[in-house]
């Protein structure tokens, strides 16, 4: 029997009852996105300022995504990888052509792209540098995050990612972020193959690291004849401000891994990028992904790059990340509830004065929502606040607004 949901309540109790237990949701319902909004199911709108985790940065619904999404969906979804599709060899073409590499691999979710630049920047290590067999290291970031599969949270330095899920996958060695001299270390250990990490640690809390770092980075990586493999799944596609939160450094890492925008939200569509020296060690046979590469994602992949360009998202999110950033610094010369704001065009997160358990953060979240604006808790005391990129300025304005009249009205 199918259900009908006529209230948000209901729509809750029946993922609590028949929905595993693996998340912890703001209590609300939504049914419907447009833009820079969603609606919940009573009607009540919001603006989003969590953009599903920097996935719909075109806004939701984007006309254009969802026709090319749409008309492909009545030619053709899915093939496998068995045969040829005519959708294929275009995306990769344009992503090639877009982010500067010889070659592209599709797969699905972020984590799956992460899992696929492993075992790429392994291969490479043993056919390429050399590395004994079974020998290669990767060197990961503390506070790292790339995904929930069992290889990439063992190299992960949150508990609540690991507790209860060993045994690890060995092969990884973990230095602090944002550390250069621990790179040095780290990256003459000749058996690394590479190194693997975000431009600006997301999960963290929007943790940006010191100007130079990433151009450190890379210099060591070449030095050492190491792999930069760089996650720009939740930082790439224009949401700080440049097409790649690399390109403020420009570096251009060996292996470029991108997720969640991709699509513009409209379907899971991730890609790993490298020149042909690295992406042709793997084979055929080697790797792949039923859907990995759907001429469905594929269509919808060339028309979410091409909004992002036409409409001049990374160029917006520059400039509204400014105009944002500079009114939270004027909230909290006026609000002890507010530390710090940090973060990249549209990637920011506040810092709240809280207790540990993140009850104020929370607190405000719910405040915010109440008034018409969603925002998520991250690590008990951070918000992140990263709306669609199609938001205008007077909407950004209209946001702080809210933000600053729920922080000024919080009574702890
Ligand atoms: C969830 C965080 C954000 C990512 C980077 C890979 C992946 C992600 C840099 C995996 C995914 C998400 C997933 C989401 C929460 C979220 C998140 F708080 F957990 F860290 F965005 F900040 N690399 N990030 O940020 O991509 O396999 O999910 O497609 O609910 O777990 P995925």
């Amino acid at each position: 029997m199918v259900t009908t949901i006529t209230s948000s309540r209901e729509a809750i109790e029946l993922e609590d009852k028949y929905g595993a237990h693996n998340y912890h949701p703001l209590p609300v319902v939504l049914n419907r996105g447009e833009g820079v909004f969603l609606w919940d199911v009573e009607g009540k709108r919001y603006y989003d300022f969590l953009s599903a985790y920097s996935a719909v940065n075109q806004g939701h619904c984007h006309p254009r995504i969802v026709n090319a999404l749409v008309e492909q969906a009545k030619e053709l979804t899915l093939t496998s990888r068995a045969f040829y599709n005519d959708k294929l060899g275009v995306a990769e073409k344009y992503v090639c052509d877009t982010f500067g590499y010889d070659k592209a691999l599709f797969m699905n979710s972020g984590a799956e792209a992460n899992e696929t630049a492993i075992k790429l920047a392994r291969k490479w290590g043993y056919t390429k540098k050399g590395i004994q067999d079974n020998k290669a290291v990767i060197v990961a970031a503390k506070k790292n995050f790339h995904g929930r599969t069992t290889s990439i949270i063992s190299a992960s330095s949150d508990p609540s990612a690991r507790k209860g899920f060993g045994p690890f996958m060995p092969g990884f060695e973990m230095v602090e972020y944002d550390d250069v001299a621990a790179l040095e270390k780290a990256l003459a250990n000749p058996n690394v193959c590479a190194l693997w990490i975000e431009p600006i640690q997301g999960e963290a809390g929007v943790y940006v690291p010191q100007p130079g770092y990433l151009k450190a980075a890379a210099d060591l990586c070449k030095q050492h004849n190491v792999l930069l493999m760089m996650d720009e799944i939740q930082t790439g596609i224009a949401r700080t401000g440049k097409m790649l939160a690399s390109d403020y450094e420009n570096v251009h890492a060996d292996i470029l891994i991108l997720g969640k925008a991709l699509s513009g939200g409209v379907l899971p569509v991730s890609v790993v990028l490298a020149d042909d020296e690295i992406m042709l060690v793997i084979k055929p046979g080697e790797h792949g992904s039923t859907f990995g590469g759907n001429p469905l994602a594929a269509a919808v992949v060339v028309e979410a790059l091409q909004v992002v360009k036409d409409e001049h998202l990374a160029e917006q999110a520059a400039h509204l990340g400014e105009i944002f950033r500079d009114r939270m610094k004027a909230l909290i010369k006026k609000s002890s509830l507010i530390t710090l704001v940090r973060g990249k065009g549209l990637l920011n997160a506040i810092v709240i004065n809280d207790t540990p358990d993140g009850q104020t953060a929370w607190n405000i979240c719910l405040e915010l929502a109440a008034n018409g604006l969603l925002a998520k808790p991250t690590h008990g005391n951070i918000i992140r606040l990263a709306p669609p990129l199609v938001i205008t300025e007077e909407q950004v304005h209209e946001c702080c607004d809210i933000i600053e009249s729920v922080v000024l009205a919080y009574k702890k």
